[in-house]
């Protein structure tokens, strides 16, 4: 029996019930979590629960405000520049945001054996028991979030012509070590600066970029950035800056260490030319059958999975069993919404035994086609590939 198939329960409000979706955190010395991965394989539905949700940031988590001392100061070409306090901010016409939170360094195990290999690693380490992909797809979570339109905010302040990029600004302070991020030394360390990155003015202005306070129904919790966090529905998570602080209004592209030292494409560490990770590509993930469950008898099994895009809705997913010969449209459930992750269904019947591999991928309203080998790119980001799926009939 496939472990994840198995009952697993607990006590739910003194009930024997199925067992609830935990994250896998790592600890700090003092017992708290400070990064975490979801077990996204095992989600049903479309809303990841809060405590599964995975969780990532640079430096120390900032120690806690409580909302009524936190203020966000709105400053650099505006016409009048504010320090907003909580209420003042939940004055405004709140708006909710479904959307996929998907860290642009997820799945990167997938790109080369080098990367593959670092994320055994690192998952030996957090579970020793480690089998398989049981945590593909970890740094990848979807939530509700709701707050404000950024935009509402910027009115309120009002905007100078000249203005071009706005800089979000978290609380959390460090210096980033360039060696564990992959890039090549230097003999100058990175001056200790709060974490941030400068979206440009027609994103920000975008109705679903909120300020939000809330997630999954209820107020945002300490580790995704409360008590207020920047949403920026399509784009990679590193845009959705937590523990907001300031927002500055630049009259030209900001020169964050996450936006032009990482975070970008490129081929080599010298090529010239780097390009700002915008919206997040189209890509499908299978949830069922994975390699924990490879071995499946012969008959009738639902082949499963998510699919999502940065450019809008997915329009079709497909599956091959051929190794991409031939591919056969999956069923896609509704609603299929602009911003979430669209989940995927395919009946197959497995006649005879043996090996084979599942492939699936997925096509968006933009019309763009998830490739079989990722965009390749120095820093690995955005895996948007297409990873088989090896099981065995027996
Ligand atoms: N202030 C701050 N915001 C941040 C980060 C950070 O290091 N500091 N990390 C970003 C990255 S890389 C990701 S993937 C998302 C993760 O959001 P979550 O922890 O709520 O899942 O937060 C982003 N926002
Ligand atoms: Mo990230």
């Amino acid at each position: 029996m496939p472990k994840h198939t198995e009952r697993e329960t607990e006590s739910v409000m003194g009930w024997e019930s199925h067992k609830r979706l935990q994250a896998k955190g790592f600890t700090n010395k003092q017992g708290q979590i400070f990064r975490a991965m979801a077990p996204v394989l095992d989600q049903e539905g479309l809303i990841t629960p809060t405590q599964a949700s995975y969780v990532v940031q640079h430096f120390d988590v900032p120690a806690v405000v409580h909302p009524q001392q936190w203020r966000l100061l709105i400053d650099g070409h505006v016409r009048q520049p504010i320090s907003l306090t909580f209420n003042e901010l939940r004055e405004l016409p709140g708006r909710t945001v479904r959307m996929v939170l998907e860290c642009s360094g997820n799945d990167a195990q997938f790109f080369d054996a080098q990367s593959a290999e670092r994320f055994i690693g690192l998952m030996r380490n957090l579970d020793p028991e480690y089998q398989g992909r049981r945590w593909h797809g970890g740094l990848l979570s979807a939530g509700e979030f709701t707050g404000v339109p950024l935009a509402s905010v910027l009115e309120k302040v009002g905007l100078k012509p000249n203005a071009l990029h706005l800089r979000a600004q978290g609380r959390d302070n460090g210096s980033p070590d360039r060696v564990a991020h992959g890039l090549p030394p230097s003999d100058k360390p990175v001056a200790p600066f709060n974490y941030d990155k400068g979206l440009p003015l027609e994103k920000a202005l975008h109705p679903d970029t909120i300020l939000a306070w809330a997630h999954n129904g209820e107020m945002l919790e300490h580790l995704h950035g409360a008590p207020v966090r920047l949403i920026v529905p399509g784009w990679p998570g590193n845009w959705s800056v937590k523990w907001l602080q300031r927002l500055e209004v630049l009259d030209k592209p900001a020169t964050c260490w996450y936006q032009t030292e990482y975070y970008y494409y490129s081929q080599s560490p010298d090529d010239p030319n780097r390009e700002m990770i915008t919206r997040m590509p189209v890509k499908s993930i299978l949830t069922f059958p994975r390699d924990d469950d490879a071995t499946l008898a012969k008959g009738r099994h639902v082949l499963r999975g998510l699919a999502w895009s940065g450019a809008g809705r997915i329009t079709r997913v497909e599956v091959s069993l051929d190794e991409g010969k031939s591919w056969h449209a999956a069923h896609l459930e509704e609603p299929r919404e602009k911003w979430l992750w669209t989940r995927w269904s395919l009946p197959w019947d497995f006649t005879a035994p043996g090996a084979c591999s599942v492939l699936c991928r997925a096509t968006d309203e933009a019309g763009r086609v998830q490739p079989r080998e990722a965009h390749w790119n120095y820093l690995r980001k955005n895996f948007d590939g297409i990873a088989p799926v090896k099981m065995t009939i027996a």
